[in-house]
């Protein structure tokens, strides 16, 4: 290894640092305290049951629910029992590494050029090109499962910009380095005569004048004549015949392997690479896991370096020295050989004051993520995380192996002087259909196919394989993305992953696949997702189970003056009151933890429901799935509802039934409830002594939580609002339970 220049004492400093959290104690005392109190509930759900056969029956149900929930909250003190925070040393990785950085392949994927703009994607590959890394050791690859000549466009005119932006960055220490959000965030320079300023006017003009091309050529839906002329790379769309059969495109942009490519100011370009793989109707294209290989593959035959950053289009870099703080952990002399990939936040850019749908996954991210990395394996969540080449590719960790294999030297014995249009031709073979006919793709080797979360299982394989991984989620975000703007999308984007989850755990159970090669800690951890749907059951039933008993009369909880209920009322608040306080230490406001709670109970009975049925459905051997529920692209209405945070509906979708028949269904065993409460009332009994105060509690507070629903129905004008078809479907559904309850 070449170490120039380096001092000895330095040789041996990590280049990055591991750190525990604060107040475990209290959560340790808490998690123990709520563990007491869940036995003594058992306790009273097993000496108290009911004789008669149709109570007991509920109160079966209900203790189920009860064991389920305390399982699974195991498995959550388990993950969270004690969170690792990572620090890198950025200076210590350019003391002794600077002048043999590794290459750096960096995967932008895209799918569709109407819900993922062009101008958009270039903003993204913009940001990651400018990276503050030797440009030379940069390679950009977008691939295009749209197969657009729009998005083509658009990645043509931004490596045109890419010679005025990238100087430009360097020169300034510009912060973000995605043109868009510098220009939106950075307010122009007050001295009008520096050159920054007369540099900042220009570039700023460019940027909108390019910006206005893409936007208009996007409008129109087709390339005019005079561009085409522009490059050689249009002719290719002369023979697709549509986004779903075509030949692969594949376009060298930018070659960074010659001595050409370079900026305005003649430093080197990164390179940047156009692939729309090959599409037939008679292959299946496997998703982002397909666009994912054939990239893996053609990167290996133009750049093949050593380690791959794989972003969304819609994610670009808020941090230019990113790459740098994942190199620390790679390239760590100590522990830095075991680390498959370094796995960055989710973190997003356009939520609104109080985050209505509950997007920013804050628990995920700021508690669980670090609960995960204790057990050395944070999982790969499918956006901005670094990979070894080989871990992705399939190899197995090996103690033994060699470090070195990430150091550059490898860049430069790739053929030099081979002409890049031979190069396309080669590996156009590698990104074709028939390529992966008899190979290990998609099964060993690179991304996995065929599961809804190709991600998760691609990272719990790699795991499988004697890997760690690395979560670093530091101060300033690394990538920050776009959230989901309607209930549907948010709630439809829960759906898959927790379809594909559980799939996961019923194919990879980490219990029995995982037995010997991942820690138990880690097993759990991940089964805290994994086990998303079949959390579904239970809730449904304590949302509705105990209304319904309410209004036949059958009382499930002890009464408010009865010493019992403390266990319940501890679990029950206690749950509430920490994970409040927990919130709000972790920066939100008391409204955001009310609207997480709301989408907490609205993702468990609705998406997480649909994700188990659907693999119930595919177990039983169909198929195709139930409920083909998608959301739609956005309008501006939409968006204006976004940011004056109004729950968006208006559209019918078998999800949003369930959620307002499950609203009103408590609304009207509330009001049948109060009515037993203050009419049917023996005048002996004081208040303290109903039986069904509980019931009455617990409806009441889902009532209110779903306070939002009711006003979509009944109060709202605007065309969010909830379409009346299903409020008027839902409410004969809540009634048609309501009877059914009072009748047997
Ligand atoms: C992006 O990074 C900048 C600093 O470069 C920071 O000030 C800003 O808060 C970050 N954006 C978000 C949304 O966190
Ligand atoms: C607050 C905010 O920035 N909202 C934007 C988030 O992104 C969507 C989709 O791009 C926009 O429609 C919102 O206006």
């Amino acid at each position: 290894m070449v170490r120039e220049g380096v001092m000895a004492k330095d040789d041996y400093l990590p280049l990055f640092e591991t750190k525990s959290g604060k107040g475990l104690v209290s959560f340790r005392l808490f998690a123990a305290s709520t563990f007491a109190a869940v036995c003594v509930i058992f306790v009273y759900r097993i000496s108290h049951m009911p004789s008669s056969n149709k109570e007991r029956w509920a109160w079966i149900g209900l203790f189920l629910s009860e064991l389920w929930f305390a399982f699974y909250n195991v498995i959550s003190v388990v993950l969270r029992w004690n969170p690792a925070y990572r620090n890198t040393f950025k200076h210590r990785l350019s003391l002794r590494y600077e002048k043999v950085l590794p290459g750096i392949d960096i995967f932008v994927c895209t799918a569709d050029p109407t819900v993922e703009p062009p101008i958009m994607v270039i903003n993204t590959v913009l940001s990651v090109m400018s990276y503050d890394y030797p440009p030379e050791k940069l390679s950009v690859y977008l691939s295009d499962d749209g197969g657009s000549d729009l998005t083509f466009y658009a990645m043509l005119e931004a490596s045109r910009f890419a010679n005025q932006w990238l100087p430009f960055c360097r020169k300034f220490k510009v912060v973000p380095r995605s043109p868009e959000a510098y220009f939106r965030t950075t307010p122009e320079p007050h001295d009008n005569n520096t050159i920054m300023a007369q540099k900042w006017t220009s570039i700023k003009k460019l940027y909108e004048d390019m910006k206005t091309r893409i936007e208009s050529t996007t409008k129109t839906g087709r390339i005019s004549e005079e561009i085409r002329k522009e490059h050689k790379g249009f002719l290719e769309w002369d023979f697709v015949s549509s986004r779903r059969d075509h030949q692969t495109i594949l376009q060298i942009l930018i070659d960074g392997r010659h001595a050409k490519a370079v900026d305005s100011e003649g430093q080197p370009l990164p390179s940047l690479v156009y692939l729309a793989r090959e599409k037939r109707p008679q292959y299946h294209h496997n998703f982002k896991a397909g666009a994912m290989n054939a990239l893996l593959r053609v990167s290996s035959r133009i750049s093949n370096a050593p380690i791959i950053l794989n972003v969304d289009c819609d994610m670009y870099s808020n941090d230019s020295e990113s790459v740098r703080d994942a190199l620390c952990f790679l390239l760590d002399e100590e522990k830095g050989r075991e680390i498959a990939f370094v796995q960055f936040p989710q973190v997003f850019d356009n939520l609104t004051k109080n985050d209505v749908y509950s997007s920013s996954l804050r628990i995920l991210s700021k508690v669980d993520l670090h609960g995960f990395d204790r057990y050395g394996g944070p999982c790969y969540i499918g956006s901005g995380c670094f990979h070894k080449r080989e871990s992705l590719c399939g190899k197995k960790y090996n103690d033994k192996a060699c470090q070195e294999d990430l150091m550059s030297n490898k860049l430069d014995i790739i053929k030099n002087e081979e002409d890049a249009q031979v190069l396309e031709g080669i590996c156009k073979v590698l990104a074709s259909c028939s390529y992966e006919e008899n190979t290990q793709w998609g099964k060993e080797m690179g991304l996995k196919y065929g599961c809804p979360v190709e991600d998760i299982l691609t990272g719990l394989s790699i795991h499988y394989r004697g890997w760690k991984s690395v979560y670093f989620n530091p101060e300033r975000p690394g990538f920050l993305g776009v959230a989901p703007v309607t209930l549907l999308q948010s709630l439809v984007q829960f759906k898959r992953w927790s379809e594909g989850d559980f799939e996961v755990f019923l194919t990879h159970c980490p219990f029995l696949y995982g037995h010997n090669k991942i820690s138990l800690g880690l097993q759990f951890s991940y089964c805290m997702y994994l086990l998303w749907a079949p959390t579904s059951l239970a809730s449904l039933y304590y949302v509705t189970v105990p209304s319904l008993c309410l209004l036949r009369g059958i009382s499930l909880f002890p009464q408010v003056l009865n010493p019992w209920v403390i266990p319940f009322v501890y679990v029950f608040f206690g749950n509430f009151a920490y994970s409040l306080v927990e919130f709000i230490h972790l920066g939100g406001t008391c409204t955001e933890w009310l609207n997480d709670t709301r989408m907490w109970v609205y993702r468990r009975t609705t998406s997480f429901l649909f994700g188990f049925c659907d693999n119930i459905i595919k177990l039983l051997g169909f198929s195709k799935s139930a409920f083909a529920i998608t959301a739609k692209v956005v309008d501006e209405d939409v968006s204006e509802r976004y940011e004056q945070e109004l729950m968006e509906f208006g559209t019918t979708s078998p999800l949003f039934t369930i959620l307002a028949t499950l609203a009103l269904l408590n609304a009207f065993v509330l009001v049948g409830g109060i009515k037993r409460l203050l009419i049917l009332e023996d005048p002996n009994i004081n208040l303290g002594q109903n039986p069904f105060n509980m019931q009455i509690i617990l409806c009441g507070l889902l009532v209110f939580i779903n306070l939002p629903l009711y006003q979509a129905f009944f109060l709202r004008k605007d065309k969010g609002r909830m379409p009346s078809s299903v409020t008027n479907r839902s409410i004969a559904f809540a009634l048609a339970a309501c009877l059914a309850a009072l009748q047997y």
